[in-house]
């Protein structure tokens, strides 16, 4: 026996080391929607919350930690996936508005988790235009992605993938978690879906999901934006107006509805639909046909319609984030059963918010909160603690640093974020008391003006410089909106002065010196009424 302990100590040295290895250099699964906003989210307790969405989210929440005050630094698609590679802001990764082409040498976090020894891995969405780099495996959608047998791209080219996008995404992601990657690396996995985006169109299997509920109404359904800049007035992302019956709604062409208009990329606007098979077609009609048959015999208008169409969009996005639900539920699943629970990070975001009906409307691109909102939870097994809440004001600027610094890799100085890790231990730490938002895509679809714009913890100001408009919101007093402070009377100077200022550090800060000065009159004209 006496002989022997050497080789039991030499052994149990061997066990510990292994455990701290695994410890210090967790897995991160990183499953990423589409404009999936947090206030469709139980856990983030917002009004959806009553028909019980997500409760795979909502149990991830459970086991780890919630960002509260979770934003995008520009609320659009590929900026927003540009700004998580590189850890800067657009005017500095080059990515600024969708229909760039992402410059992929540059710098990037997947590279240099690489070169610290991970393997990395990106399945799903992608949508920044040219191919990605960093990755020891990459299958990503063409463009937006088709919800129906989407098309997929590899090193090895395109083909098509029968199925329904989320869990062919889901599917792709299990298979590299079993077979494709290097059980002796620790990895990074990005799952990245294209649900519940436009036009929201949800799995076979969750067609009648809502069918006997009633959606609550967002109190601003009806927003009629009166002291707002004229932009959200003259946006094009009304449910009234834009969200059309026929192209988005799946329902009959009523009151001479128009199934082209307001559609902004495929004029045809049923390639959804048509990359289906005959039998998703006849089950996905099957479900529609009966509901559409009551709409057809008694056509609603103004009002009743707006209230029948949000009812519409609402459960269908709804559904599609179930999917999404879903596969976070088939993932850690297969986390728990492959024993890799305890050794991986699994985080649950977006790529930004989105308004369900809220001021009005569908779609993001603003700063306000609906849209300017990620959802971010972590659960980091013997790091996080259950259940936490964490309301410091983060960003997306800030998952590179975090990620690297979780895989104890160097940070670059470049990189413009801040790691959450502190955050995540639960650490007292000075953090910041502000944040920067551009949005840079006008005129473009849904017509949002370009705007820079600051966000402390209770207010917010946002400036429209192509047409020097301001916006300043006391957000403790009016959480929603509705009430545009700027140039009022009632003391809120100082603090508009203050917000000012703090936009100009903040530019200064992250280098940003986009001209902020207002088009000629003529130009404005074309836009403005
Ligand atoms: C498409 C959508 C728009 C959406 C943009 C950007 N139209 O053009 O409604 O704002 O994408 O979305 S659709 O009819 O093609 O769905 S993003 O996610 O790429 O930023
Ligand atoms: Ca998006």
């Amino acid at each position: 026996m006496r002989r022997l302990l050497p080789f039991f100590c030499l052994l149990a040295a061997l066990c510990v080391a292994t455990v701290t290895r695994a410890a210090d250099r967790p897995n991160i699964l990183f499953v990423f929607s589409d404009d999936h906003a947090p206030h469709a989210i139980g856990a983030y307790d917002g009004l959806f919350k009553s028909v019980n969405p997500t409760p795979n989210i909502d149990k991830l929440a459970e086991q780890g930690m919630l960002f509260q005050n979770s934003f995008c630094t520009n609320s659009i698609c590929g900026p927003s996936r540009a700004v998580i590679q590189t850890g800067k802001h657009s005017h500095l990764n080059g990515f600024m508005r969708n229909g760039n082409k992402f410059d992929g040498d540059q710098q990037t976090f997947p590279k240099l988790l690489r070169k610290a020894g991970y393997q990395t891995a990106m399945i799903g969405k992608w949508h920044l235009g040219t191919d990605p780099q960093g990755f020891d495996y990459w299958d990503v959608l063409v463009g937006q992605g088709e919800y129906y047998n989407p098309r997929l791209k590899s090193t090895k080219g395109v083909r098509g993938v029968e199925g329904y996008c989320t869990d062919v995404v889901t599917d792709l992601a299990l298979d590299w978690l079993k077979s494709g990657r290097d059980a002796d690396k620790p990895f990074m996995l990005m799952c990245q879906h294209k649900a519940p985006h436009r036009t929201w169109m949800p799995a076979a299997r969750h067609l009648h999901l809502y069918d006997d509920v009633e959606i609550p109404e967002p109190e601003t359904l009806f927003d009629d934006w009166k002291d707002n800049a004229f932009g959200a007035r003259e946006q094009e992302m009304t449910v009234r107006e834009h969200l059309n019956i026929v192209y988005d709604l799946f329902g009959p062409p009523i009151n001479g509805w128009d199934p082209d208009a307001g559609v902004s990329v495929d004029k045809s606007g049923f390639r959804n639909l048509k990359t289906m098979t005959p039998e998703q077609l006849k089950t996905w009609n099957d479900a529609y046909g009966p509901k559409n048959a009551e709409l057809e015999k008694a056509p609603l208008k103004g009002d009743a319609l707006v209230r029948w169409k949000f009812q519409r969009y609402a459960k269908n996005y709804l559904r599609c984030v179930k999917g999404v639900d879903e596969s976070l539920g088939t993932l850690t699943a297969y986390l728990d059963e492959a024993g890799l629970a305890d050794d991986t990070i699994v985080i649950y975001s977006s790529d930004q918010g989105f308004y369900v009906g809220d001021h009005g409307w569908y779609d993001k691109r603003w700063m306000y909160e609906e849209s300017l909102k990620m959802p971010l939870i972590v659960k980091w097994p013997g790091v996080t603690q259950a259940g936490t809440v964490d309301e410091h004001l983060v960003q997306n600027l800030d998952y590179a640093e975090t990620f690297l610094e979780i895989a104890g890799a160097p940070v670059p100085d470049d990189m413009q974020g801040r790691s959450l890790v502190p955050l995540l231990k639960g650490e007292k730490v000075e953090w910041r008391d502000a944040i920067y938002y551009q949005y840079f895509e006008y005129p473009g679809y849904h017509m949002v003006p370009k705007h820079v714009g600051v966000r402390t913890a209770d207010a917010k100001l946002m400036h429209f410089y192509e047409f020097d408009e301001w916006e300043f919101y006391d957000l403790a007093k009016d959480p929603e909106e509705e009430h545009n402070l700027y140039g009022k009377k009632g003391g809120h100077q100082k603090t508009i002065a203050a917000l000012k200022g703090r936009l100009a550090e903040l530019r200064e800060q992250y280098a940003d010196d986009t001209d902020l000065r207002p088009r000629p009159a003529e130009w404005q004209k074309k836009y403005r009424p």
